[in-house]
């Protein structure tokens, strides 16, 4: 061996020196022929074979192609879909469903295999990763979605298949969340209800007639500052905020034109309200309603007066409005009282939602 790579070097000092047609550069070994020459390799005569043999991890190169490659290429068979439903159907889900299917295919030669959309639209929501996994949420409507994949080789030998996945939407009513005769509406991934009159709250539990805003002497969600009052006896004598129902004291009002005025903050849905005198001499025999939802223009929040007295000024007395009425200011107008000068203490019953 070491005698042959002797003799090589040698060659090649001897032919590097003309045009160069046989030459070591070691550790490789050139074969060129003179230029415009062809280079030709035989084999001997009758059923000669001419083999190129690459090394270990080494390949053939034809110009700038690999030829071990191209075969590679050449011989590649695609991908093989391992889906076989019918109709290329990946399943049913419903509204909000997770949806989760690995999509799959094998290579005949092994390659490693990437998925690739090419057509059509998957679910809103729903992704498909290069391994072949569709995942998201179940949009909530009833639709058949209708898509093509392509399975790829590394060998770039591809397989199509047209796939559907159907949707069905979920009846969030079906459970019927709407309380108190409440009517329920579907909806994407979600209902609403619309409470028959004196219900309110997400799913009507909420009686609007007994859900007091909170002007209560022992709750006062209502602050000092939400309440105001037009014309006070004795002027500033009688705070607005001492208005309310089982307080220790009272509203006085002046005369008819007189006013004790509640802001809930934000509108609401007017059910009742409820009243108390101040005192024997201080009381309320009937009183009017305004309502507002800006604070400057007011209309009758019920076209009636209502009855303020009791057996004592110390008797709530709640009256129900004959249909509710929206509003953010509300308006107690003194009409009749017993003695000098109107006296009494309210809350009002509504709700947030309508
Ligand atoms: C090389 O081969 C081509 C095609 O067979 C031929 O036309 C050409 O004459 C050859 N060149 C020489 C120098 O033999
Ligand atoms: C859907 O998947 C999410 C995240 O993996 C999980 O939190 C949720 O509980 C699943 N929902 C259902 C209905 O399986
Ligand atoms: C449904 O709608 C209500 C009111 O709009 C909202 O508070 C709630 O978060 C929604 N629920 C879902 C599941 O989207
Ligand atoms: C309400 O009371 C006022 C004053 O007492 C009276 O003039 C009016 O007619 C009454 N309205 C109704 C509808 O009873
Ligand atoms: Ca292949
Ligand atoms: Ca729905």
């Amino acid at each position: 061996m070491e005698s042959l790579k002797v003799l090589a070097v040698c060659l090649s000092l001897v032919y590097v020196a003309k045009a160069s047609f046989f030459e070591v550069r070691y550790p490789s070994v050139v074969v060129a022929a003179e230029t415009g020459g062809n280079l030709t390799i035989e084999a001997g005569p009758n059923a000669g074979n001419i083999y190129m043999t690459p090394g270990t991890r080494g390949t053939v190169f034809i110009g700038r192609t690999d030829m071990l490659k191209l075969f590679e290429i050449v011989n590649s068979q695609p991908p093989i879909w391992g889906q076989k439903a019918p109709y290329g159907s990946l399943g049913t889900f419903l509204g909000g469903d997770n949806i989760t299917v690995q999509l799959t295919a094998m290579d005949p030669e092994g390659s490693k295999l990437r998925f690739e959309k090419i057509a059509g639209a998957l679910p809103p929501g729903v992704l498909l990763s290069a391994s072949g996994l569709l995942s998201g949420v179940a949009p909530d409507v009833d639709a058949t979605y209708e898509f093509g994949i392509r399975v790829v080789d590394e060998q770039g030998k591809y397989a199509d298949q047209t796939f559907t996945i159907d949707t069905r939407e979920l009846d969030q009513c079906r459970s019927n969340p709407c309380k108190n005769n409440g009517v329920c509406t579907d909806a994407y991934g979600n209902y609403t209800c619309h409470c028959t009159t004196q219900y309110g709250g997400r799913t009507c539990t909420i009686n609007c007639e007994n859900e007091a805003v909170g002007v209560a002497y022992g709750v006062r969600k209502i602050p000092d500052a939400q309440m105001s009052g037009y014309y006070a006896f004795g002027g500033s004598d009688h705070k607005a905020y001492e208005g309310r129902l089982e307080s220790t004291t009272g509203w006085i009002g002046e005369n008819a034109a007189s006013w004790l005025q509640i802001d809930f903050g934000n509108e609401r849905k007017v059910h009742a309200v409820a009243t108390q005198g101040y005192s024997d001499t201080f009381n309320l025999v009937t009183y009017k309603l305004a309502c507002s939802v800006d604070g400057n223009s007011f209309i009758d929040a019920a076209s009636k007066n209502f009855t303020g007295s009791g057996a004592s000024f110390k008797t709530i007395t709640k009256q129900v409005l004959p249909s509710p009425v929206i509003c953010r200011y509300l308006r107690f107008l003194p009409l009749t009282w017993t003695n000098s000068h109107p006296g009494f203490r309210v809350e009002v019953y509504a709700c947030d939602e309508y």
